[in-house]
């Protein structure tokens, strides 16, 4: 048998989680429409015209009649060809390629939702010569048959995985080609640039306007700008593809953990009266305000001294998470007087957190004791064991996150990879800049050099030229059958 390489040969597997009410099979393939015709029976026709919805009869490949169902499959009067097994009633369309999504012949088709129903039908693909698709091995297809870009298969992933409305409009944005449109922009004037400075080196002798140093660096500053803006946007661009971290961090007994359940809404953490209950830090998914979060809950800080090895371990972990996160919950005791110690501490975490620029909430939590502390500096007074001030406070953390989010129809960066690249670009274009100073008399070959390099950077993100163990790598975190 031949080995199943990606790429090469009919893929068949289910593309809707099966359990809901449908399910949709998709072949795609040089044998898709073939092997679709060995297990479906188009009703009253012969084939499966394209790109039209078609009702069809499944039937177990090569099966025997069973007398009665699905009637009017049954072989008409004077036919001799077998009748068959039928497995369900399915509409199915025939995408022919390249005009299909993954640019081949594409075969889908919509039964009924019973993973019964659904393994039965791939398994007749499979019979019929189809072999099981890898994870996103339809995108990757799409990807090859230059259907897409890398950059906007790659969003096919993300739009997937979107759960909150900013993610969403970043994936489509990057789906419908805006960040491809963008780089394209940006390589441009580099292109521009390598062609006037290889002309030199290759043809000095030919009427090319050839490039000087300072033609050169001029030519250089509105792409290594354009660059320059799209990387800045990868802090606000990753929060919005992977959800902001979100750290509530205090005094022990401050109520962090209470805090946590309520923005949760379920007794997720432990919660006790003694101070030091939470030790390890502790991540939880949620939705604030609209906007996928992770919310970490942490051990409270306090003087080392007086702290068992467990608990400064702790206390180690939570400074930790509060270097890596997006956004600091300050959580007050709200119950007590404040001490030095609680100034200690908050000092602590404003300035973490203005050493990174980032932002801080500040809540006085228990407002329900009293109400007292009128006088302490804080954003809001919430109370998370009789849930007041919850929305305020989810608010106030989504409007702090997204005070400088990338604007809606302008391109971010969302991905690592794509970050890395844009670094690299920018870091050769930086030498191409400098090489006339630094190699004054045969600086072409130099800037050359760099701007080839810079090329490649950029042409990465789109796929221009990206090796296949990065597309195996970006495609293996799809799911089998996108
Ligand atoms: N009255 C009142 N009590 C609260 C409130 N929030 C928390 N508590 C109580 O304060 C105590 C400490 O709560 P935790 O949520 O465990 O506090 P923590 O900050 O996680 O504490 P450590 O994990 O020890 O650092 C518990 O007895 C809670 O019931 C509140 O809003 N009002
Ligand atoms: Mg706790």
């Amino acid at each position: 048998m031949e080995a199943p390489t990606p790429n090469s040969g009919t893929i068949a597997a289910a593309a809707a989680p099966a359990g809901g009410a449908l399910s949709i099979l998709r072949l795609s393939g040089p044998t898709a429409l073939k092997i679709a015709l060995g297990f479906l029976r188009p009703r009253g026709k012969a084939e499966l015209p394209p790109r039209r919805a078609t009702l069809c009869d499944a039937v177990e490949p090569g099966g025997r009649a069973v007398p009665g169902a699905l009637e009017k499959n049954a072989s008409a009067p004077g036919t001799a060809g077998p009748a068959e097994h039928p497995i369900d009633e399915v509409v199915a369309i025939y995408y022919p390629g390249p005009n299909s999504a993954t640019g081949e012949d594409l075969v889908e088709v919509s039964c009924h939702g019973s993973p019964y129903v659904v393994k039965r039908l791939l398994e007749a693909a499979l019979a019929l010569g189809a072999r099981t698709a890898e994870p996103g091995e339809f995108t990757r297809r799409a990807f090859l048959s230059g259907r897409m870009d890398l950059s906007q298969a790659e969003a096919v992933a993300q739009l997937i995985r979107a759960k909150s409305s900013g993610a969403h409009r970043a994936a489509l944005f990057q789906l419908q080609g805006g960040l491809s449109a963008e780089l394209a922009r940006i390589r441009e004037p580099i292109l521009d640039a390598l062609v006037r400075v290889e002309a030199n080196l290759d043809h000095p002798e030919e009427d090319i306007p050839s490039l000087s140093a300072q033609e050169l660096q001029a030519a250089l500053a509105a792409p290594a700008k354009l660059i320059a803006d799209l990387a800045a946007t990868f802090a606000r661009g990753r929060i919005l593809a992977e959800g902001a971290r979100v750290c509530l961090a205090g005094r022990p007994n401050a109520g962090k953990s209470s805090l946590l359940n309520a923005l949760l809404g379920r007794e997720r953490a432990i919660v006790s009266a003694a101070p030091g209950t939470t030790r390890d830090t502790l991540e939880e998914e949620a939705l604030i305000s609209g906007a996928a979060a992770v919310l970490v809950d942490t051990a409270g800080l306090r003087e080392e001294g007086d702290a068992d090895e467990v608990e400064q371990a702790g206390m180690a972990r939570t400074r930790a998470a509060l270097s890596s996160c997006d956004l600091t919950v300050l959580v007050l005791d709200g119950g007590r007087a404040q001490t030095q110690d609680d100034e200690r501490v908050r000092q602590e975490i404003l300035g973490a957190a203005a050493h990174d620029g980032r932002p801080v909430v500040t809540v006085l939590n228990k407002s329900d004791l009293a109400g007292e502390n009128p006088a302490v500096a804080c954003d809001l007074r919430v109370s998370a064991t009789k849930r007041t001030g919850l929305d305020a406070l989810a608010r106030l953390i989504a409007e702090r996150l997204s005070a400088d989010a990338p604007e809606p129809g302008r391109a971010a960066v969302t991905t690592l990879r794509h970050q890395e690249a844009l670094l690299s670009a920018q870091g050769e274009l930086a030498l191409a800049a400098r090489a006339p100073q630094e190699r004054p008399s045969d600086w072409e070959d130099r800037v050359a050099f760099h701007l080839r390099e810079a090329l490649r950077e950029l042409g990465s993100v789109t796929g221009q030229d990206a090796p296949d163990e990065v597309l195996a790598q970006i495609f293996s975190r799809f799911c089998v059958g996108k």
